[in-house]
């Protein structure tokens, strides 16, 4: 059922009010154990089934979590991954609608009910262009995760195929290992191996060709699914946000040069310029954002969102 913005009745002490009567009363995210932290996400347990997933304000630049929140980060994050999830229309892992009478208040719009899976423990990345650990690995062996590519690509290099390069999810602070195919064969078997690999590169194409068709590019995304009882293969986690996803806008491309993310790029430039007075190269942690850098930076993941998605923001609950 929908919210509605002025409470009807409240649910303690009277009879039935009728169908629309009922005052929804939601729990509150305290009621819920935290079961997993990532840099910026946090998941939680509802119960035997179900998770509440949660993405936070925080932002990362240069492998930090600043002490900055981007207000709105996570429900615009939140709500790319719904448009997605809805886009792509296979098998996920979504259990209510965004605006579950499940999901706590606080965290309303930038929180979703997720079934909980037994999770496939390989990190699925498709690539359509050459950048970060796959150009390092590429430099370095003329590969990436065994897949040979042709002589003579450069820094973001458009590939002349996407490429699946899985990777083994890495202890907290560490980055993520690209591994082989045969490897992830070694992992989870041949069937399922495929499998990942076939649903990784179709949702690619058909969220690349989306992003293209509305001037951005998706440079490489990572996918993170999970098994259900039966057995059924389920995509999960967040998916195609800035945060799992290279975005870049087209209009400046530029192959050889490495290129402005979309959401992040005034941060970056920010930190890295003298006016900071951080330098990334030291162990310390970055300083505060400046307000004029959060807004700019709020404004560009609203346009990344309304842009690929076409909707508007505002219409987002929360
Ligand atoms: C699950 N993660 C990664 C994401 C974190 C950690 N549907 C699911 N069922 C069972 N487990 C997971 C999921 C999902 N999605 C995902 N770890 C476990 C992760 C966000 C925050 F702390």
């Amino acid at each position: 059922m929908a919210l509605s913005a002025e409470p009807i009745r409240d649910t303690v002490g009277g009879a039935d009010p009728g169908p629309l009567g009922w005052k929804i009363v939601r729990p509150s995210l305290s009621s819920y154990a935290h079961l997993a932290g990532g840099k910026v996400r946090d998941l939680y347990t509802i119960d035997d089934e179900h998770l509440l997933l949660v993405a936070s304000d925080r932002i990362s630049a240069y492998d930090h979590v600043l002490d900055t929140l981007i207000p709105d980060k996570g429900r615009v994050l939140t709500a790319m991954s719904v448009f997605f999830f809805n886009v792509i229309e296979g098998n996920n892992h979504l259990a209510g609608d965004p605006d579950d009478d499940r999901i706590p208040e606080e965290v309303l719009g930038r929180a979703l009910v997720v079934r909980k899976l037994d999770m496939v423990p390989v990190e699925c990345v498709a690539r359509g262009y050459l950048t970060g650990s796959g150009l390092a690995d590429y430099q370095q062996t003329g590969a990436v995760c065994g897949v040979s590519l042709p002589e003579g690509l450069v820094e973001a290099s458009q590939l002349p195929d996407p490429i699946f390069t899985p990777a083994t999810k890495a202890d907290l602070g560490e980055h993520d290992e690209n591994i082989s195919f045969e490897k992830v064969i070694d992992k989870v078997g041949q069937s399922l191996a495929v499998k990942l690999r076939d649903d990784t590169l179709d949702i690619y194409a058909r969220a690349s060709n989306f992003a293209a068709d509305r001037g951005v590019i998706l440079a490489d995304t990572k996918l993170e699914f999970g098994l259900d009882s039966g057995g059924n293969l389920v995509l999960a986690d967040e998916v195609l946000t800035p945060d799992s996803s290279r975005y870049w806008p087209a209009d400046s491309y530029e192959e050889g040069k490495v290129q402005p993310s979309y959401d992040k790029q005034f941060v970056r430039n920010w930190l890295t310029s003298p006016e900071s007075g951080w330098d990334r190269n030291s162990d310390t942690p970055p300083p505060p954002l400046p307000q004029d850098i959060v807004d700019a930076t709020r404004a560009r993941y609203i346009e990344a969102y309304e842009r690929i998605s076409g909707l508007s923001f505002d219409d987002w609950v929360g």
